[in-house]
């Protein structure tokens, strides 16, 4: 998988560099490139924003600069690439966004900062390649930037090889619906809390029923709107 992200903060991405992305790309499963979108303006202060027409408070990002810099990692046609524009205005960020963006060959993050992009843009790029605007939840953030990371860590550990143990991305939380189950290593007891002694029993079909229970337990409890969509033995 190939990630392009433009940004006027690219060394926000320096921690891709690190922990599982970054074994994955220095095993070449993931290539990630950053783009600072200053380096596609012609003046002397690299101008990258303006006052938005019809009024109002903040900045825009200028259209230019994003044109200029989109052009030069898809080409000037169309593309097979997805272009994601993390924004509060998109699409909830969800578990299987994150499996469908795994599945691309080539992502292209669009990290706008201030209010937004202008518009056009994406309008433009619409035409050309798929483009989606997605957001990490109902909560301002300053820019494009932290969310771009999130989806490409959740994506990435999605894209076969990265993740050691495939067997770990199964029983975790979301991928069936559901929240995980609590966990426990040793030791039995520690500081006065033990361990569930169900866990201990080596009795499997108890201890998978048991998970089972705390997870519809915790799922009831934090998230009953998730229950809805619980595959299996859905309570009524
Ligand atoms: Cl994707 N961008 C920004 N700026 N704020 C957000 C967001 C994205 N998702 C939630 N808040």
């Amino acid at each position: 998988m190939r990630i392009d992200i433009v940004t006027i903060f690219p060394g926000f991405f320096s921690v891709l560099d690190i922990s599982l992305l970054g074994r994955a790309r220095q095993a070449g499963l993931i290539e990630v490139v950053t783009h600072d979108l200053r380096e596609f303006t012609h003046d002397r202060h690299r101008t990258v924003d303006d006052t938005p027409y019809g009024g109002g408070a903040g900045m825009v990002m200028k259209p230019e600069p994003w044109g200029e810099a989109l052009d030069a990692i898809v080409g000037d046609g169309a593309s097979d690439a997805l272009l994601v524009v993390p924004s509060p205005a998109g699409e909830p960020f969800t578990q299987a966004i994150a499996r469908e963006l795994a599945a691309e060959e080539h992502l292209v993050f669009a990290c706008g900062r201030y209010e937004g992009i202008d518009q056009r843009v994406v309008d433009h790029y619409a035409g050309r390649m798929r483009v989606r605007l997605i957001s990490l939840g109902d909560y301002v953030l300053n820019g494009g930037e932290v969310a771009a990371m999130a989806m490409i860590e959740a994506a990435g550990r999605l894209v076969p090889g990265v993740v050691g143990n495939p067997e770990s991305l199964v029983e975790e939380s979301h991928q069936d619906g559901l929240l995980e189950y609590p966990s426990y290593t040793k030791p039995a007891v520690w500081r006065g809390h033990e361990v569930p002694p169900v866990l201990l029993s080596g009795n499997h079909g108890r201890v998978a029923a048991w998970r089972r229970e705390q997870q519809l337990d915790r799922t009831a409890r934090v998230r009953p709107e998730l229950l809805g969509d619980a595959p299996g033995d859905t309570p009524a």
